[in-house]
This record gives C-alpha cells, structure tokens and sequence, in this order.
C-alpha cells in the first residue's frame, strides 16, 4: 500500500505545525485523496501490524446503531473506552446516526437500510449516501467529550463523516469523507473499515467490489507519532491479505465477526503510540 507511506512522508515534509484540540500538537496538510483497488487484495495495513478484530467488531458496532462501549467490551475491543461516560455511552455516534437518524417530523431512519435497498433496487441512482454528519447533534468543541455525552450530544463529531457507493460495470466502489484524520493511528482503521463494509455489501447485493476512495480534509500526524512515523517509512510494504466471508447471511445486519477471515497477513510488528484524547 504505497499510497499510505506517500501520504505520512507529505506531510511530514510539506505539513505545517499547529495546534489542536487535545493539545498535544500536529502537522498537518488539507485536502488529500487515497484509493485501494479492492481487487488487488483486502487493504489492511502491512508495514505496521494491525489488530483486525477491532475494526471488525467496531464496524459490526456501527452497523448494530449501538452507541456504548459494552458490546466493544464484552468483544475485547478498547478503542473507544477514553471518549466514553462511566456507563460506556459516547451520545448520538454512528451507530445512532446510521440506523436511527432523528428526523424534524419524529420519524427515525435507517440510513443502512435505505441504502440497501437502494443498491438493489436502484443501483444507478447517485444517492446511494449515509451521512454521519448530523448538525443537531454535534458535540460543543467548548465542553469535554464526557461532558457532551452526558448532554445528550455526540462525545465527538464523526471523522468518517460522508459515504457514498457506486454500482457500475457489476462493482460496488465506495467513497469516504473524513473531516479530521490520525495518519498513524486512525487512518489504517478507517482504511480497513470501508474496505470490509464495501466487501459486505457487495456480498449481499451480489456484486464484486471495485474501489475504495477516501479525501481527507485536515491529513494530521500528531507531534509524539513522528518518530514511529519515521521507522514506518523505513519498512518494505508487503503483499496484501486476501478477505474471506465465509457464508452469506439473510442481511446486512446478521454478521459476526466468525464470519470473516484475513488470509495470508504478514506484517512488519506493531508499532505503539499514545492517542490524543
Ligand atoms: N482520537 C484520536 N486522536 N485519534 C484517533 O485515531 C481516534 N480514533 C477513534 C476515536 N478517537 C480518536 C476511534 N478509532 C485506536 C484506533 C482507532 C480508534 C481508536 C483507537 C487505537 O488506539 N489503536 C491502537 C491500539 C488498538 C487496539 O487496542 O487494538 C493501534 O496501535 O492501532
Ligand atoms: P477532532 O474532533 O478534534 O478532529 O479530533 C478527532 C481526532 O480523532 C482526530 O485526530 C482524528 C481522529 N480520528 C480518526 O482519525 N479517525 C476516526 O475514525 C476517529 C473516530 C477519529
């Protein structure tokens, strides 16, 4: 995955430095684009190994419209433990937005469903979108992430903010906004996430899957990722893993993380790095 290596070196050369919110300090550059050709292997991280399971189980999360960390818990998954009250909610997240999006006239929609039957029902439509980015629920930047959770509001506003999908030539592509993005940590997840969601769907709309593209607005590498940044770009990039689903569940909604298996992944060792809370 070349494309990922290029993006830390711009913006450890171009960057400029600045602060942010958590107050630890980035560089940064705005506005970048990376695309994985889904067919050439499954787009999980080589130079650095990464824990599949975690992002497995935090897009089944997303996909349950589950907003507290229990279940990530009673999976072993901790990524979402520090933005979280003492009972494990984060607010309206994902989850919430995805599946049960709060409408003026008291409805709830079900972004993942509609979408669903978009894909095959109306596969050419140009609308095939869920938004995260809901402006009634957004956290105030003034208060803590606890602190908007326990107001009832997102403990952050989402960073993968914007899918959209494309049917054509009998491939589902898929294209991600993200607003803010972690090069060291969270971009990989991200990367990895769309990529099986898109291998989801395409199963259950019985397509083969084509590209994922993913424009990032504000590309940051926080100030105490630059040395594990720098032995990254010293490593080889390796042949990618291949994804297997290994049945076809009734829906979109009824897969386990036993359902998938990464085949063939032969990373460089992890790297550790603190996460700006
Ligand atoms: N805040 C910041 N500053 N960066 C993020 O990437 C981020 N991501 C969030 C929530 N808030 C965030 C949700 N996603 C890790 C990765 C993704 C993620 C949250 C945390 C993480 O800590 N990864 C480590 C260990 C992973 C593990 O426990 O399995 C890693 O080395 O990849
Ligand atoms: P922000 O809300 O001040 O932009 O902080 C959010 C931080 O979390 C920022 O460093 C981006 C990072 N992030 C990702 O990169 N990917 C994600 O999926 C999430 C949830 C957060």
């Amino acid at each position: 995955m070349k494309t990922y290596l290029d993006l830390l070196s711009d913006v450890m050369e171009s960057g400029v430095d600045k602060g942010d919110r958590t107050g630890t300090g980035t560089r940064s550059v705005f506005g970048r684009q990376v695309r994985y050709d889904l067919t050439e292997g499954f787009p999980l991280l080589t130079t650095k190994k990464l824990h599949f399971k975690s992002i497995a189980i935090e897009l089944l999360w997303f996909l349950r419209g589950d907003t507290n960390t229990k279940f990530l818990k009673e999976n072993g998954v901790s990524i979402w433990d520090e933005w979280a009250l003492e009972d494990g909610e984060l607010g309206p997240v994902y989850g919430a937005q995805w599946r049960a999006w709060q409408g003026p006239d008291g409805k709830s929609y079900d972004q993942v469903q509609a979408l669903m039957d978009g894909l095959k029902n109306n596969p050419n439509s140009r609308r095939h979108i869920i938004s995260g980015w809901n402006v009634s629920a957004l956290p105030d930047e003034t208060m803590t992430p606890q602190e908007n959770a326990a107001a009832g509001r997102m403990a952050l506003p989402p960073c993968h903010a914007f899918y959209q999908f494309y049917v054509g030539g009998g491939r589902l592509s898929a294209s991600l906004y993200i607003r803010s993005n972690d090069l060291f940590l969270g971009n990989p997840y991200n990367t990895a996430s769309l990529g099986l969601l898109t291998h989801m769907l395409a199963q259950q709309c019985d397509l083969d899957v084509g590209e994922i593209v993913i424009s990032i607005g504000d590309a940051h590498i926080y100030s105490n990722h630059f040395e594990q940044v720098k032995m990254q770009l010293t490593r080889e990039v390796r042949s990618l893993p291949q994804l297997k689903i290994k049945r076809r569940p009734d829906s979109i909604f009824e897969y386990g993380f036993d359902d998938f298996e990464i085949v063939g992944y032969d990373p460089h060792p992890h790297i550790r790095a603190p996460i700006a809370v």
